[in-house]
């Protein structure tokens, strides 16, 4: 599809940049309680929304803004409208079978979550918020809040996250590497991008096929969909204290030996150094390096998992080209299964002094197609036991437990004795979240006009 250039200046930013620079981010779930000054503060946030376009200077902060399926309909949208959109968005994150699905039971069911969840009142839209500094955040957020009550909103609640500087979360490793580039989105393609209706509405998209544009109707002729995506939104908790536990229980407990079995566990070295170019030991030089770091497949490097093993956290998130029946087709297969990360870390790093305190990931992911792409991978890579000619096995990080079975198992592959590390128990925990509809800037502008 060659000739596709994005309208970067129409498409919310949070799309196409993690706004790196800024290191604070706040999320402020926000309620309509009164449509018509909903709108006119609609009207007002939209020239302060922050697009794709190409900056000349970083700005200090950013703004982007996402709704529910709920939200849509306080401000008006008719039914008619809203059953265009996918039937995920419609029923939310916290719908019962969904949950059940997902593996969002037990300790992580929706009836529990801090927000988004069956027990807590309906998010109608999300206000992300983006400061350079801890302080220049708080007072943005507060800029805001002033106009929140005029503008008929009532916040529900406000997550803070943050990036370190040296981007690390809190299991100690390296995140936000590996991401898909759009074609179409920088001046120079690259042949590994991936087609933009992957991520936005109304492009071709991996099928060849241009991708669903919701809210399509008589009455809005495309406006309200096209240049848009969906967010997903996960808060998820993660408990540093029995992943260190688990680390020292299963090697001899020496530094080395943990890292190692860490590194197994995702795929990557705490550096960010993939495996399956650094097998044995760390390589931090690797590790940022850019041009490196991400350049690698798994069929003709790696094929028996020997040094990222089939079942670790990002070999089974993106398998790249190791999947059935051989890696041409697996490729194809993958690229029809990848999200955008923006994942922020929430909560202050572990200490075995603060260990109870709540910490973990704001996990934001884009995809056009949630079922396909963010739920597919939750489900049929992360959660499933057998994965890739797995047996019994889960992801070691993310995967959920089940009741009857609350801890999992990962093979580490190796000849000629692979070796199982067992009862692996829950890492992170799901404590809110909700699907989002990010409309384009002259969607905003639609979603507020119209009468
Ligand atoms: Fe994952 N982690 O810190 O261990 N993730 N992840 N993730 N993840 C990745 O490549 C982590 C979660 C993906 O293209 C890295 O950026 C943690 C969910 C995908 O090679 C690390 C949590 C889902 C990739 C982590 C978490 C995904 C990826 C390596 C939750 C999807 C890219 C750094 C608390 C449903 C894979 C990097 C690729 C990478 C971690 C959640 C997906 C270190 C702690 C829920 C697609």
């Amino acid at each position: 599809m060659p000739g596709i250039t994005l309208p970067l200046e129409d498409i919310q930013g949070l799309i196409l940049s993690g706004y790196a620079h800024l290191s604070h981010a706040g999320y402020v779930m926000l309620e309509v309680t009164d449509r018509l000054k909903a709108k006119r503060w609609l009207a007002r946030i939209v020239g302060e929304t922050t697009s794709a376009k190409r900056w000349d200077k970083k700005p200090e902060t950013c703004l982007n803004i996402a709704f529910t399926c709920q939200g849509l309909a306080a401000l008006g949208l008719p039914e008619e409208v809203l059953k265009t959109f996918a039937v995920e968005f419609r029923e939310g994150m916290a719908e019962p079978i969904r949950a059940e699905l997902m593996g969002d039971i037990g300790e992580s069911a929706p009836a529990t979550w801090d927000y988004g969840g069956t027990s807590t009142p309906d998010i109608h839209l999300v206000l992300i918020l983006f400061g350079l500094d801890e302080t220049r955040l708080d007072a943005y957020r507060n800029q805001h809040r002033a106009r929140f009550e005029e503008g008929g909103l009532r916040e529900l609640c406000s997550q803070n996250g943050y990036r370190t500087s040296d981007s690390h979360e809190h299991f100690g490793f390296f995140d936000g590497i590996s991401q898909p580039t759009l074609e179409g989105a920088a001046p120079m393609p690259k042949p590994t991008d991936i087609a933009p209706g992957e991520f936005l509405f109304g492009y071709p998209n991996e099928y060849g096929l241009k991708s669903p544009v919701p809210g399509l109707s008589a009455l809005n002729s495309g406006v309200l969909g096209q240049n848009g995506s969906y967010l997903v939104y996960r808060k998820l908790a993660q408990d540093v204290g029995a992943f260190q536990k688990l680390l020292k229980e299963k090697t001899d407990g020496s530094p080395t030996q943990m890292e190692y079995l860490s590194a197994k566990m995702v795929g990557r070295w705490p550096s960010g150094a993939p495996l399956v170019l650094a097998p044995d030991k760390d390589d931090p030089a690797l590790g940022v390096d850019e041009t490196r770091h991400n350049a690698f497949t798994y069929a003709q490097t790696d094929p028996h998992g020997y040094a990222c093993p089939i079942g670790a956290h990002i070999r089974r998130t993106n398998p790249r080209d190791s999947l059935e029946p051989d890696p041409p087709s697996s490729q194809i297969t993958v690229n029809r299964h990848r999200i955008i990360r923006r994942g922020r870390s929430y909560g202050p790093l572990y200490s075995e002094a603060n260990a109870n305190t709540p910490r973990g990931v704001v996990f934001i992911a884009i995809n056009a197609d949630i079922k396909r792409q963010f739920e597919f991978i939750q489900q049929a890579w992360i959660n499933d036991e057998r994965f890739n000619g797995l047996y019994d096995n889960k992801d070691p990080i993310v995967a959920d437990r089940r009741e009857k079975y609350p801890t999992c198992s990962m093979i580490l592959q190796r000849s000629p004795i692979r070796k199982q590390v067992e009862d692996i128990p829950r890492l992170v925990t799901v404590r809110g979240g909700g699907y989002f509809f990010v409309p384009s800037i002259t969607a905003l502008k639609y979603l507020a006009d119209r009468p």
